[in-house]
């Protein structure tokens, strides 16, 4: 039909004709409506495996934390963020990731379908590709690994690093819960519901106390991938902190600043040259954000000489 089509517009002289049938459906493009997020915020998507306490179960991850399924995550991250250069920074626990764009990231006119979707299949495109590399032994099958997305908007330096702590601190209670929880179960050979009503109401200091009296488990000494979470970003050399109020540059910066044709290449070059790091640390401290200005003002820093 299409062809029939085609070949009757191509052999027509009358291209009065192709423009009324082309204009007869041309109104549906109006059905397209604008999905634009706000301009001079940071947008933040995450990205969260779908079904995956069924995944996991499928190809026996390790309980509560699998080292490869962690590592994967971060493997097909790491690409992301090589791969898009307005990402500064990026967060992951568990099945999700969250990808940072700097507010004055002008990505794809900041139509949030467009960011939502690049992400979520270029992480999954990664995921899919890199599985062999550290799951050997156990190819895929149907159904595959999938991903959803979402990008919500953060108008400030302070709202953006509250969203990272917040994350961070779930990654810490959830981590000290399942570490505790497996323990009782898999060491104490409690049963699930046994284990659970134990944990019922108890505090932080409660668990690390069962951790340590029962099991000689120093919740501390667990390995900081664990206890902290992944991040992502561009590594550039550290600066003392306080030297200068990045924050605030940050929040007063109100559009992008005009860059030169030499200044632009040459900050495509340094980004393209940094190393992208992946490293497991406190995000919730101010020494993070200040020892690393680069992340919130969106200048490549200096490129360390020994990498
Ligand atoms: N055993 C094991 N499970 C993991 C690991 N990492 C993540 N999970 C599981 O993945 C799930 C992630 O939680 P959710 O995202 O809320 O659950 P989900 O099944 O993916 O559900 P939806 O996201 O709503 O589709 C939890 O059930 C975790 O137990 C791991 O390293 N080992
Ligand atoms: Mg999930």
């Amino acid at each position: 039909m299409i062809i029939v089509l085609n070949l009757w517009l191509a052999s027509s002289a009358n291209t009065k004709g192709k423009w009324q049938i082309q204009g007869r459906f041309e109104y549906v493009k109006h059905f397209e409506q604008v999905d634009i997020l706000l301009p001079n915020t940071w947008v933040v998507v995450r990205i969260d495996g779908r079904g995956f306490t069924k995944l996991c179960a499928k190809y026996n991850f390790e309980k509560p934390n699998d080292r490869r399924a962690l590592d994967l995550m971060n493997a097909a991250a790491k690409a992301v963020v090589t791969e898009l250069p307005d990402i500064t920074i990026a967060y992951g626990v568990s099945d999700e990731y969250s990808f940072v764009f700097h507010k004055t990231c002008n990505l794809f006119e900041r139509r949030s379908s467009k960011i939502v979707s690049t992400i979520v299949s270029t992480f999954t495109a990664y995921y899919i590709f890199l599985w062999p590399t550290y799951f050997q032994d156990q190819p895929l099958s149907l159904p595959l690994p999938s991903f959803d997305g979402r990008a919500v908007c953060y108008p400030s330096v302070q709202n953006l690093r509250d969203y990272m702590s917040w994350r961070q601190v779930d990654c810490h209670i959830n981590n000290l819960y399942n570490t505790t929880f497996w323990s009782l179960v898999q060491l104490g050979g409690m049963d699930a519901k046994e284990a659970e009503n134990l944990l019922k109401g108890t505090l932080a200091a409660d668990k690390n106390e069962i951790l340590f009296s029962k099991f000689q488990i120093n919740y501390n000494n667990e390995p900081e991938i664990l206890k902290k979470g992944s991040v992502i970003y561009r590594d550039y050399e550290l600066v003392e902190p306080d030297s200068h109020d990045v924050a605030k540059e940050a929040d007063e910066l109100a559009e992008p600043v005009p860059q030169s044709k030499t200044q632009h290449e040459s900050d495509r070059k340094r980004r393209t040259k940094a190393r992208v790091l992946v490293d497991h640390l406190d995000i919730i401290k101010d020494d993070f954000w200040q020892r690393r200005p680069w992340l919130l003002s969106n200048k490549p820093g200096k490129i360390p000489k020994q990498t």
